[in-house]
Formats: structure tokens, sequence, C-alpha cells
């Protein structure tokens, strides 16, 4: 048994019973008086459970100091600072590959319903406009488009799979030219030129804020789309909502956000995006696996001092 094991969220609640069987297990976000825990608990929390969403905080972990290990639910870590967690010598687990087909089906979904239009089509049929107006106007194909694929990693290379059975040309931008047939463009403003539709699948943090920005936009053109599922601190997003108003691109389909779930009110007055919320791995089959593996890993601790996948 770890002493003592500190929850920050529910990841599933079926798994969040099997650490609270197994540890001595406490669920921060439903402490009424956390400092009062913190106090008397804060030297005995050996581990913390978390989310790529919420990681832990600062003035948390600094409360913390006999932690361990951190099991993070996802597979993001942009939200850790790994360098100060490294230096307390604390190690950090994800949960990779298990969500990498469904977030690269939501990219191919966001993809073919920004490109045909889906939500306007069903807006179209609903409100009654396709029996007053008649056809609603033509939408765009996908198939001999240019695809470029902003971060070629477990899961760009599993939408780049996806693409091309669906008639796309697929290149690339990344860190480093890999060994496939995709084209690889050592510029993302080149990529940008080049693509009809750029669909960001780079890790967020500060090597890929904002690169996404006005001249990448521009170079993307009035016919580009843009597909996010990777972090909304990928583009510059005022350039991004001021592109899509004055249609210098075409279109945009989102799973993630700047301050989400607290977006910009002016994606909801656009036409022209679909938005989805922050939901591609969000399968009952895939969060239940990304659960398994915050228990297992969290187990592998406690039995032998190891992680399953460890990030550090
Ligand atoms: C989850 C994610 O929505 O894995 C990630 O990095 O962003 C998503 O899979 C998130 O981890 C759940 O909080």
């Amino acid at each position: 048994m770890i002493r003592s094991v500190l929850a920050l969220l529910d990841i599933r609640p079926a798994y969040t019973r099997l650490m609270a069987e197994r540890h001595d297990f406490h669920r921060y976000d439903l402490l009424d008086d956390k400092q009062a825990f913190l106090d008397e608990m804060g030297t005995q929390i050996r581990a913390v459970v978390t989310s790529a969403r919420f990681g832990v905080p600062a003035d948390l972990l600094a409360q913390l100091p006999n932690l361990e290990v951190i099991t993070s639910f996802g597979v993001g870590h942009d939200v850790f600072d790994l360098k100060a967690l490294r230096d307390r010598g604390i190690r950090v687990s994800t949960t990779p590959d298990i969500l990498t087909d469904d977030v690269a089906d939501t990219a191919i979904m966001l993809m073919h319903a920004t490109m045909r239009r889906l939500i306007a089509g069903d807006n179209w049929v609903r409100s009654g406009m396709w029996a007053a107006n008649g056809p609603m106007a033509l939408t765009r194909t996908v198939r001999g488009k240019k695809l470029g694929i902003v971060g070629l990693g477990r899961i760009g290379q599993a939408i780049a799979s996806r693409a091309v059975p669906s008639g796309l040309e697929v290149g690339y931008f990344g860190r480093s030219k890999k060994d496939v047939d995709y084209r690889f463009f050592d510029q993302l403003g080149s990529l940008a030129e080049w693509s009809d539709i750029l669909v960001l699948a780079c890790p967020g943090g500060a090597a890929t804020n904002g690169i996404v920005d006005q001249l990448v936009l521009d170079a993307l053109g009035e016919d580009g789309v843009i597909i996010n599922i990777a972090r909304g601190s990928v583009i510059d997003e005022p350039a991004l909502i001021g592109a899509l108003q004055r249609r210098s691109i075409a279109g945009a389909g989102l799973d993630v956000f700047e301050g989400e779930p607290n977006i910009d009110p002016a994606f909801s007055k656009l036409d022209n995006v679909v938005l989805y919320p922050h939901l591609a791995s969000g399968t009952v089959e895939t969060r239940d696996a990304m659960a398994q593996l915050v228990v297992d890993n969290l187990n592998a601790w406690d039995e032998r001092g190891e992680l399953i996948t460890p990030i550090i």
C-alpha cells in the first residue's frame, strides 16, 4: 500500500474505486478544508493522481515534500513543469498509445465535418431552410487535397495513415525528418503554403506556443482549413478568429481552445467553424483504458518502484 495517494479528480468512477480499495486514498477535489488536510497529511502523500488538464499546481506541490510519483490521465504533459519535477526526483507517468486511434479519428472527423460543412448542413435541415430555400451551397471534397500535419508523432502518423486511403497527399513539419514517405517541410510557413488542410498534432507547451500565427494563416490562404486536436496554445487565437471572420482562411475544426472550457465567444458566432469540447480521447472505451493505465502505473510503483509508461 502506498502511504498515501492524493487524487485531484475522479478519473472514472470504477477505477477511482479500485485505487481507493487498495491504497490510503484521498480525493483532494472533494475536501472542504484543503489546507487543513495538507497541514495534517501533506508529508505522508507519496503519489498524486491527476490529468493532462489539471496537472499539479505549484503551490500544492510545495506542500507535498515526500511526493515520489505523479500518475497522469492523458498523454499531454505541457501542464507539468518537468524540470522542476526532475529536480525534485519526482517521477511522472502518462497514458500514451491507447488514445492515439480515437484522437486521430477525431482529427479526420473534424476535417470531413469542416470541409463538408456538416454542422451547417444539419442546421439547414433542422431549421427548415432546405424546404424554404432549396439545396444548400456546395461543399469541398477532401480527395486530392494536400494535408499538412504539424507534429508527426504517434497521433500525427495515425492521422496520416487514415488520410492516405481517403485520397489526400500528406506532408509534415516537425522537429526532425522521419523515415516515412510523406513530404517533409523544415519550415511551418512552407508547409502551410503547400497545404490545403493543416492539422495540428504537436505537443503543447513553450516550444509550440503560438507557432500558428498570422504569417502561417496567411500562407494557408483563403481556401485553407485548420484542424486542431493538439492544444489551443499552438494557435495565436485572436489571429485565427480574425482570419475566420475575414474569411482569409476557409474554416476550422477545433477540439481545443485557449482558456477552455471558457472559450472566446467569437467562435460561437462563426459559421465556418466546427467546435468540439476537447473530447478527442473521450470515448468510454478509451477513457476506461486510460484510467486502467493510471491504476496500473500506481500499482507498479507500489509493487516494484517502477512506472509502466513514465515520461520522467
Ligand atoms: C484528455 C488530453 O482530454 O491526453 C491528453 O493530453 O488532452 C486528453 O486526452 C485529458 O487528459 C483529460 O483530462
